[in-house]
This record gives C-alpha cells, sequence and structure tokens, in this order.
C-alpha cells in the first residue's frame, strides 16, 4: 500500500474521493472500446454548455447516468458513458462583447473548469471520447452532413418571415418561439423577411409521428408533446374559383363536412392573394396595418380583426358567390394559409362572422338540438347530422367528410389532404460563434458547395465582435472573399452559422469515434455501441421535450437515409429528470436561490451530494433543496464507515459459506440481505427509483447494526459485502474504499451486482387468517409451506375459532397456501 493511499480511521471523504478519482484516471478504469465481452449498454446525459460552471441540475443528471452506467458494469454490460460540451452559442459571444475575451478562450477556460468539477463528482466518463462542438474536428462533419443534405434537397434556401429576436440578434426556429417569446432571453419574437437556410425536417413529419408508438421507453408525456408539434391533420384542400378574374384560393380544412356552411373565405394577410386582391383598393391600407400587427406578434389571441377585400369567390359545390376577407387569426404557415369560413361550426369563424355581419349557416344539427344560425350563442363543433346540405343531408358527420370530398375529387376541386403544424427548420443564425454554413455564393453560378476536401470552413478566430446587428462574420474580409468552386471568380462566402442545435443533433453518434478523421463515425464502433438499437438510456431536462429531442430523431433519421448509420432511433429510452428547486423555486441565478456543487463537494463530499440528489426524490420528480436533507445523508455515509470499521474484525474472510445449521440471528440478517437484494435490484434495474433502493439499502445498514453482536462473521460478510456493492452506483467512492477496508483483494468492480437466493426470501413463518363460514375468527402463525392438515390442527389450537366450529359439523375446509384458510361448518 502506499503512503497517501492509508486515508485516517475517521470517514474523510476528501481524502477517499481523491484516492479513487485518480485511481480510476490513472487505471483508465472507465474507457471502453467496441470489443471484448459483455453486452454493450450505451448511457448518455444530455451534455452541457460550457457556461462556465456546474448547478444542482448537472448534479442531478449526471448522478442519474452515473448510477445507471455502475449499475449496469456491475451487472457485466461493457458500458458506454460518454461527456462532451455543446460549445456554440450566445452566451460565449456576449461575454466577448461585454469582456473583450475570444469565444474559442472563454469556452476553453469554461470547459476546463467544468470539467475539474465533474471529475470530483467522481462520475465514470470515458474521458477518452470527451468532444467539443467547437471543435473543427467535430463540426467539419456537420459541414460534410449539410452538403449532402444540400445534394438531396435536404437542406435549402428560400426568402420567408422568420422569428427575430432583436436582443439576441438573430433568428430563431418555430421551437425556439415560446409563447411568442424567445426561448433564451425572453424578449417579444418579430416577424422579419430574410433569406435563410432551411432543413426539411417536414419530409420526414410522418415518420417523426409514427415512429412515436415504437417508443415504448420515452415519458407518455414528451410523446404527447411531440405528437402535438408535429400536429397531424387529416382534412381536404378544397378550391374556391375566384369571381370575375382568374385564380383561385385553395384552402385547408379538418371539416370538409360542413361545407354548405361556409359563408365566407378567409386569408391571412400574408397571403400573396391578400396583397394582389387589395392592391389600388382602399383596403390596400387596411391590409398593411393588419399585416403590421401581426408581425409585431401582438395580435392578440381573443381579437379576430379583419376586413372584405371587395373579391368574391364561388362555393365549389352551390356554385354561391363569397366574400373574400383577410383575417388576423389566420396563420401564412399553416395549411394553405387560407379557410373556408364557416362561423356556426367553428368558433373563430363565428366571432369573426358576428364583427363584421357576415351570415351563420347551421349545417351539423346534433343529435338533441335545434341549433338556428340566428339565435346560436357560439358555434357548435360537435357532431350530427347534415341538414341544408343537398344530396348530403341526412349523413352524419364522419360519412359526409369521406363523401363531400369524393364529390370535390369527382369535380376537380378537392381532394383528400394531410396538413402538419411542423415547419422547416431554419438553422441560419446571424452570430459569430457557430459553424459555418459551407457555401459560397457567386453572381455567375449562384450558391455553390464548398468542395468536400476544403471541409473544414473554419471558423476564423481573429473577428473583432461589437455586438452591433448583422452576421458578425460579413465583417470580415478575409473570411468572406473567396473564389468560386465551380468558375474560379471571385465569390463571398456564407457569413452565418449554424443553429447550435444541428450540433446536438448528432453528438451522441460522434461518442463511437470523436478521435476518427477519416469517417464521422467508425463502423466497428458504431454497429457495437449504437447499431439499430439506439442510445439504451438518455437522460435530460423535459425543456428538450420538442426541441433538441425532435431535431435529433430528425438528423437520426437523415443520417440512416445518407448511408451513415443503421438506427432509425436515437435514444430507446429516455429519463426526463425533474427540476431541482429550492423553496419551492426552480434554483436560478435571477432568483437568486442557487447553491453551488463546489460548496456542498467541500463541505460533505461528493457522494453526499450524490447521495442527496438521488434520495430526495425520485428521478421524475423536481427535488426541493433542503439543508437537512444533505445533513442526514453526511450523517448515513458516517454511520456506514463506522459500522464497517466496528464489524471488520467480525467479519469472516471474503467467500466464506454460511454454517450449515445456521443461527437465528443468522438466519434473520441472511434473508434481510436477500430481500434488500432483490428490492434494490428492481428498483435500480427496472423502476429507476433510485430514493426507494436507497432507503431499503439503509435498512439494511440498519439490520446489520442490530445483527453485530449476534450473527457469524459469514452472515455479517454478507451482509456487508452486499450493502457497498448495492450502495456503489450511488457513492462510489466510500463504497469502494470500505470495500478495501474489509480485506477484499479483488476490486468491487470485479465482484459484480450481487444476486438474491430465492430461498432466502421465503418466510419462515406465515400469519393465516382463519374464516369460520366467511367470517375472520382468528390468526395462526404456521410454519410456511405447512400442509392444510397442519393449518387446520393449528387453527383448531385457537380458542375464538374453536368456539366457532364446536358442536357443529365440518363441511369443507379450503386452505389459499400462505394466504387464508377458510373453515364451512354446518
Ligand atoms: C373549415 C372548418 C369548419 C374548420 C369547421 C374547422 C371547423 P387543425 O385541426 O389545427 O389542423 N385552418 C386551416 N388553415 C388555417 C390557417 N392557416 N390558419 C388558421 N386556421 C386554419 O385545424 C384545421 C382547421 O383550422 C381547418 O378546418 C380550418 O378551419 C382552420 F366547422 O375549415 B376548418
Ligand atoms: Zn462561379
Amino acid at each position: 500500500m502506499k503512503a497517501e493511499d492509508r486515508a485516517p480511521d475517521r470517514y474523510d471523504p476528501a481524502a477517499v474521493e481523491e484516492k479513487w478519482q485518480r485511481r480510476w484516471r490513472e487505471e483508465r478504469t472507465f474507457e471502453v472500446r467496441a470489443d471484448g465481452t459483455g453486452e454493450p449498454y450505451y448511457v448518455l446525459e444530455m451534455f452541457p454548455y460550457p457556461s462556465g460552471r456546474i448547478h444542482m441540475g448537472h448534479v442531478r443528471n449526471y448522478s442519474i447516468g452515473d448510477v445507471i452506467a455502475r449499475h449496469r458494469r456491475l451487472c457485466g454490460h461493457r458500458v458506454l458513458h460518454p461527456i462532451g460540451w455543446d460549445a456554440f452559442g450566445l452566451p460565449a459571444e456576449n461575454a466577448a462583447i461585454q469582456h473583450g475575451e475570444p469565444p474559442a478562450t472563454w469556452t476553453a477556460d469554461n470547459i476546463a473548469h467544468m470539467r475539474r468539477q465533474l471529475e470530483r463528482l467522481g462520475l465514470s466518463y470515458d474521458w477518452s471520447r470527451e468532444l467539443a462542438t467547437c471543435d473543427r474536428r467535430y463540426y467539419r462533419w456537420e459541414q460534410h452532413f449539410f452538403l449532402e443534405m444540400l445534394a438531396r434537397d435536404l437542406a435549402y434556401r428560400k426568402r420567408s418571415q422568420v422569428n427575430w429576436c432583436g436582443s439576441c440578434g438573430t433568428v430563431l426556429a418555430n421551437e425556439q418561439v415560446v409563447d411568442g417569446r424567445c426561448w433564451r432571453c425572453d424578449s417579444v419574437v418579430e416577424q422579419r423577411d430574410l433569406e435563410q437556410w432551411f432543413l426539411r425536417i417536414t419530409a420526414y413529419a410522418d415518420e417523426l409521428l409514427r415512429d412515436l408508438d415504437r417508443l415504448h421507453g420515452w415519458p407518455e408525456r414528451v410523446l404527447t408533446m411531440q405528437r402535438n408539434w408535429i400536429g397531424r391533420s387529416v382534412g381536404a384542400e378544397i378550391r374556391f374559383e375566384l369571381d370575375g378574374r382568374p385564380g383561385a384560393i385553395d384552402v385547408f380544412t379538418t371539416r370538409p363536412d360542413t361545407l354548405f356552411g361556409a359563408t365566407f373565405v378567409s386569408l391571412a394577410p400574408g397571403h400573396p392573394l391578400a396583397a394582389e386582391l387589395c392592391h389600388g383598393t382602399p383596403a390596400e391600407a387596411r391590409l398593411a396595418a393588419l399585416r403590421a400587427t401581426v408581425a409585431r406578434g401582438d395580435a392578440g389571441d381573443d381579437a379576430k380583426e379583419g376586413f372584405a377585400t371587395g373579391a368574391s369567390c364561388r362555393h365549389p359545390l352551390t356554385g354561391a358567390q363569397l366574400p373574400v376577407m383577410v383575417a388576423n387569426f389566420v396563420l401564412m404557415g399553416y395549411g394553405t394559409g387560407a379557410v373556408m369560413a364557416v362561423p356556426a361550426h367553428d368558433q373563430r369563424d363565428f366571432e369573426f362572422a358576428q364583427t363584421c355581419g357576415l351570415p351563420i349557416r347551421v349545417v351539423i344539427q346534433p343529435a338533441d338540438g335545434e341549433l338556428d344560425g340566428a339565435t346560436m350563442g357560439g358555434a357548435w363543433e360537435g357532431p350530427g347530422r347534415l341538414v341544408g346540405s343537398g344530396d348530403f343531408d341526412g349523413l352524419d358527420d364522419e360519412t359526409a367528410k369521406e363523401r363531400i370530398t369524393q364529390a370535390l375529387a369527382d369535380c376537380g376541386a378537392g381532394r383528400a389532404a394531410v396538413s402538419y403544424r411542423l415547419r422547416d427548420w431554419g438553422i441560419s443564425r446571424q452570430r459569430y460563434w457557430g459553424a459555418p454554413i459551407p457555401v459560397v455564393y457567386c453572381a455567375a453560378c449562384g450558391v455553390q458547395p464548398v468542395p468536400r476536401e476544403d471541409l473544414p470552413v473554419l471558423l476564423p478566430e481573429a473577428v473583432r465582435l461589437t455586438g452591433a446587428g448583422g452576421s458578425p462574420l460579413a465583417t470580415l474580409e478575409s473570411f468572406v472573399e473567396t473564389t468560386c468552386p465551380a468558375c474560379g471568380g471571385p465569390a463571398r462566402r456564407e457569413s452565418d452559422t449554424m443553429d447550435t442545435f444541428v450540433e446536438s443533433s448528432w453528438y451522441f453518434l460522434r461518442f463511437v469515434s470523436p478521435w476518427d478523421d477519416r469517417v464521422p463515425f467508425d463502423p466497428g464502433e458504431l454497429s457495437f455501441w449504437l447499431g439499430r438499437r439506439g442510445v439504451d438510456q438518455y437522460i435530460g431536462g423535459i425543456e428538450h421535450a420538442v426541441l433538441h429531442l425532435l431535431y435529433a430523431r430528425f438528423f437520426t433519421k437523415v443520417l440512416r437515409d445518407l448511408g451513415y448509420t443503421e438506427l432509425g432511433e436515437p435514444f430507446r429510452n429516455l429519463l426526463t429528470q425533474g427540476m431541482v428547486t429550492k423553496d419551492g423555486a426552480k434554483m436560478s441565478k435571477s432568483k437568486g436561490n442557487v447553491v453551488d456543487p463546489d460548496y456542498l463537494i467541500e463541505r460533505y463530499g461528493a457522494d453526499t451530494a450524490r447521495l442527496f440528489c438521488l434520495f430526495a426524490s425520485p428521478p421524475e420528480r423536481d427535488l426541493d433543496w433542503n439543508d437537512q436533507g444533505v445533513q442526514g445523508m453526511s450523517r448515513f455515509l458516517h454511520r456506514l464507515w463506522r459500522l464497517a470499521h466496528d464489524v471488520a474484525p467480525r467479519l469472516a474472510a471474503p467467500g466464506t459459506p454460511r454454517p450449515p445449521a445456521p443461527a437465528e440471528a443468522d438466519d434473520t440478517l441472511h434473508r434481510f440481505t436477500h430481500r434488500t437484494i432483490r428490492r434494490v435490484t428492481v428498483d435500480v434495474a427496472d423502476r429507476l427509483h433510485f430514493n426507494t433502493a436507497i432507503a431499503a439499502i439503509m435498512e439494511l445498514v440498519g439490520a446489520i447494526e442490530t445483527g453485530a453482536g449476534t450473527a457469524s462473521g459469514a452472515a455479517l460478510r454478507e451482509a456487508l459485502d452486499a450493502t457497498l456493492l448495492l450502495i456503489a452506483p450511488f457513492v462510489p467512492h466510500v463504497a469502494n474504499e470500505l470495500w478495501e477496508r474489509t480485506g477484499h483483494a479483488t476490486s468491487l468492480e470485479a465482484a459484480g451486482w450481487p444476486t438474491w437466493d430465492d430461498a432466502a426470501l421465503v418466510e419462515p413463518e406465515v400469519e393465516i387468517p382463519v374464516q369460520v363460514n366467511g367470517r375472520v375468527r382468528g390468526r395462526v402463525r404456521v410454519p410456511s409451506g405447512a400442509s392444510e392438515a397442519d393449518v387446520v390442527a393449528a387453527a383448531l389450537g385457537d380458542e375464538n375459532v374453536r368456539a366457532h366450529v364446536e358442536a357443529k359439523t365440518m363441511v369443507k375446509q379450503i386452505l389459499v397456501p400462505g394466504r387464508l384458510l377458510n373453515l364451512v361448518v354446518r
């Protein structure tokens, strides 16, 4: 034993933790390659943004992942447990603007600090796979994938209305706008017209939706959020010819059954026809005004505003003349940007019709009602039978949907259609600290991809960041000026960078071979760790339910179709952990209620910090910070330490079998040990209920304390070894130390996860209620597995039972073994 390996006899978390962390580092304990024995298991926590310091949310997230990783290793799995840095993004750039420090330096410093913090938590990462997305070796492949997507029309450029956050000075994807505000800084988002790069996620809408049904290991809540976000609607597209001029308005509706109730048609303010129809008319000014309110995002949810264009169109089946309106609640980005308005059966249309004095026609009559357009107080959106609908009268709404759609198809005025809420993913960001988009613009040849051999397009480091609007790279002539790969003439580089969510969409794949510069994913490592399975367990916050988790699913499918993998879904099992709160509020800098993990580690040690995060609440629930709770965990580890040292002299040598005729104290402890092994195994392996697992181990510690004086050395050995093995995933440092100190020559890891003996779970005696004619008259204790005759004999030994059967005739005896005896008498 080396001198520094000898920690003092009092529990000193700092010394113990340093010793084991050094050993794991020196022995590269957690480095794995795709070879050797053991079934592969890939556990991953959502990688952090290197903001500077870790917070309690990280500690919780990574502790959960580490328990799973360490438990699986003990079970004999070959475990891949990597970590990296989601290193591009706005804060680095803002820090640079404020303090003049280059984003690359700021980021590298933060990573160094946070890496040290993670190491101090004793997390069992394979550090040889550490990656940072701002590393050219990483984003080079991202640029490569972008070009492949470009070649397959999965990436494209278009001018469109985009979400603009003025305070972040950049465009946001739809997923990054929450209730009309920026997901990062909470400012109100405006609409701007910009040329942007998009990834065609809508080409995968159907598959993204369909495959949700296969994700049995995902929380129902996340599946629902994704389903709603993709928002598949089945209905019809219907054509309304314009009246007195060429052209037509196509609408998307989910209610073709209400076609005869359409009394006007509404266009989105941004619809090209709206501008065309209003051009040169008094409506032109109103259109401009309405567009402005929509662009500012203050078109309130309740105010249905709009106006008549003056133009009209024709009902496709009746030929009736219907006015064409513009309405603020019709969105350009959904369906066709136009709706057929059915005020009697759509509440928005109802309100709009009332403000504009437009007719309301009832065409669906509910089973028990007599709706009347003149008197109804709101739209009837429910089911019913058709009225006022010509040949379709009397049909129920579901049948009518099909029939009317068919009738429209027959006359060429419509067809069945599916619409998605999901929009293509706008990935251009007018910011510096991101992966350059690898294209150039040539006046003669247009958009040209950068040749593969010229990748990566390096992000230049010497950029002056001022915070003034516009893409910072655009001001750097040495970056922008280039030559066209096609004609050799002068060309300009794209100066926008990619959304950082692109990096996090595929990092879990790159972990299989982050060192490889020839291919993005080493085939052997890839098929071993991911194959068609995907990450076995992914852990992260619910806030990514649509953003990151949807993008990652999309990228996975694209990379599969590009031939890089065989994987259809990235994450087999997903655990969304709750927040860390203090006094009921989310821990956050702005609330000033942050507990610093460093303080916790210094004061109590990493094992205590981990144990608290895992014990105080089940992983999916919020965890409320509690000083007493932390102290309680610390006291428990001190208690465990003392107990191990107290019983150490009495322990039998490791592996000593139980004596053939054990004393009762031995048997009790033996049974308790095996019951605990089973409880903890079920909680950890199947349910991820770490809090109840820890509670069970605590009870076992209590049982060892009770049995310490009476149980044999073999029983104590069995119980203590099991305790240390079961608790090792939670508090690996102290568990390994005590393992070593209690006479084990081989490592705790080598011992493996304990298994229970079913025979030991059998209670030696059971209590059985005894019924006489169906009413409980007594209880007897009998050896478990006792025969019916024995149980009946015991029952008749009970005074009360005997009083109820005496002088009667026994008709029947029914024994439910181990549970109940029923005596039927007459
Ligand atoms: C006529 C109708 C009658 C409608 C009725 C509803 C009830 P989901 O379920 O979200 O897909 N709609 C279509 N495009 C729209 C747009 N760009 N902006 C705002 N509203 C739009 O909703 C589809 C329904 O929303 C469509 O069906 C259409 O109104 C409206 F009794 O058409 B409906
Ligand atoms: Zn050119």
